[in-house]
């Protein structure tokens, strides 16, 4: 039987990517890996550890602590890693970049050395876009695609590229069995409400002001999650080693429509919910992903259409509101004054 140790489970996508591969009943067993920092949440999995006590266990630990790991390959035995786990919010890591150098270049890196010293069969890294830097507006012919070099902007963009290297570095140097994703910018349930969509949505439900930065008019590639999960799973199952492959929806939109969409959808109106704040420092003007090489290779695609995903996504926040509400309190509070006042 695969056993596969999902990094970052936990967290928004992690989560997902454990309850998709149980929904659909795959043969793999689950070690779910998580740390528990303020974005992991044992909430986003409670219900799957109660239904699948066979099939899904949950480890707290750090992807930092070589021991720690070790001790989950060796009590689990552990066949494949899919290393999620990370510091996530670019924000964030403009306040500090010291836990996403940790998390994300230290984390993986031991990772890594875990996974072979344990001669693990796959090691998939989840990496994101961002690490391609940015695009120009005016020309939308042109799109990352996985021979763009890396350019990342932001400490955590960054971060994530040392790990992007790393990986990259244990397949030339060690023949390692690594596989890279890149996807663009994921929505949907679990999502955690620092992030543009579930922090308007609910916003927009606590009576508060939506922020948006700058002109408004900064572009990003939206998926719906689960797509993004089954990329990384069919990447998982016949993507070449050593190989980056991208994953997007072809589906750049402003974040001022996007902004619009939330406010239509949700019964308000522009004037009187949306505040310009100050600009993002360094703040990625548009990514868009070229998707050719995953869906010619491997032939995956997106299922969903944004149009209908974003409403799910909107109705999951509307009956889902203790998840969020018990999340925005206590330390997200000191982080959103912190962001926010005086922008
Ligand atoms: P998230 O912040 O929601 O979850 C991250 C999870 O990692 C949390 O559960 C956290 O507790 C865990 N974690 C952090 N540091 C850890 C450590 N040291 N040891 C163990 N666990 C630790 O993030 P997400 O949005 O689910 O992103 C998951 C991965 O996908 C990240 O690697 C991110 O870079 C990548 N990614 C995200 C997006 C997106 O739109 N959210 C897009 C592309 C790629
Ligand atoms: O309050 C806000 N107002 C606003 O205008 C926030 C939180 C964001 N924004 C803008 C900034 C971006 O242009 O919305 C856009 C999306 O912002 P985020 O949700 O913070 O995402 P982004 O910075 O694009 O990064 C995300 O996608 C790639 C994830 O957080 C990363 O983990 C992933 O790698």
């Amino acid at each position: 039987m695969r056993t596969l140790l999902v990094t970052g489970a936990a967290g928004f996508i992690g989560s997902n990517f454990v309850r998709m591969l149980l929904n659909r009943k795959e043969q793999v067993k689950l070690v779910a890996f998580d740390k528990l920092t303020y974005a992991g949440n044992l909430a986003n999995l409670q219900d799957l550890l109660a239904k699948h006590p066979d099939q899904l266990v949950f480890v707290k630990g750090d992807i930092c602590d070589p021991a720690a790991v070790t001790k989950a390959f060796d009590d689990h035995k552990v066949t494949e890693v899919v290393h999620f786990a990370a510091e996530s919010h670019v924000d964030r890591s403009i306040l500090g970049s010291g836990p996403f150098v940790q998390a994300n270049v230290v984390g993986t890196q031991v990772m890594l050395d875990v996974s072979k010293a344990k001669n693990v069969q796959k090691f998939l890294y989840v990496s994101t876009d961002e690490v391609y830097g940015t695009l120009p507006e005016d020309k939308p012919e042109i799109k990352f695609t996985e021979e763009t070099p890396l350019q990342p902007n932001s400490p955590y963009s960054a971060s994530k590229a040392g790990g992007d290297c790393l990986v990259r570095s244990y397949f030339h140097t060690f023949h390692m069995p690594v596989l890279t994703t890149r996807c663009s910018n994921n929505y949907g349930p679990y999502h955690f409400p620092e992030k543009l969509i579930p922090l308007f949505v609910t916003n927009l439900m606590e009576g508060k002001k939506v922020p948006l930065y700058g002109d408004g008019l900064n572009i990003r590639d939206w998926l719906y999650v689960e797509d993004h999960c089954d990329a990384i799973y069919t990447v998982l199952n016949k993507g070449r080693f050593g190989e980056a492959y991208n994953v997007g929806g072809n589906n750049e939109i402003t974040n001022r429509v996007i902004t619009e969409t939330l406010i239509r959808e949700m019964g308000k109106n522009w004037d009187e919910v949306v505040t310009y704040v100050k600009d993002r420092p360094g703040h990625d003007r548009r990514y868009a992903i070229d998707a050719t090489k995953i869906q010619t290779e491997l032939g995956w695609w997106p299922k969903y259409k944004f149009e209908t995903a974003i409403k799910t996504t909107i109705q999951w926040y509307i009956d889902n509101q203790s998840w969020w509400r018990a999340i925005k309190s206590g330390e997200y509070l000191k982080y959103y004054e912190t962001q926010y006042a005086g922008r």
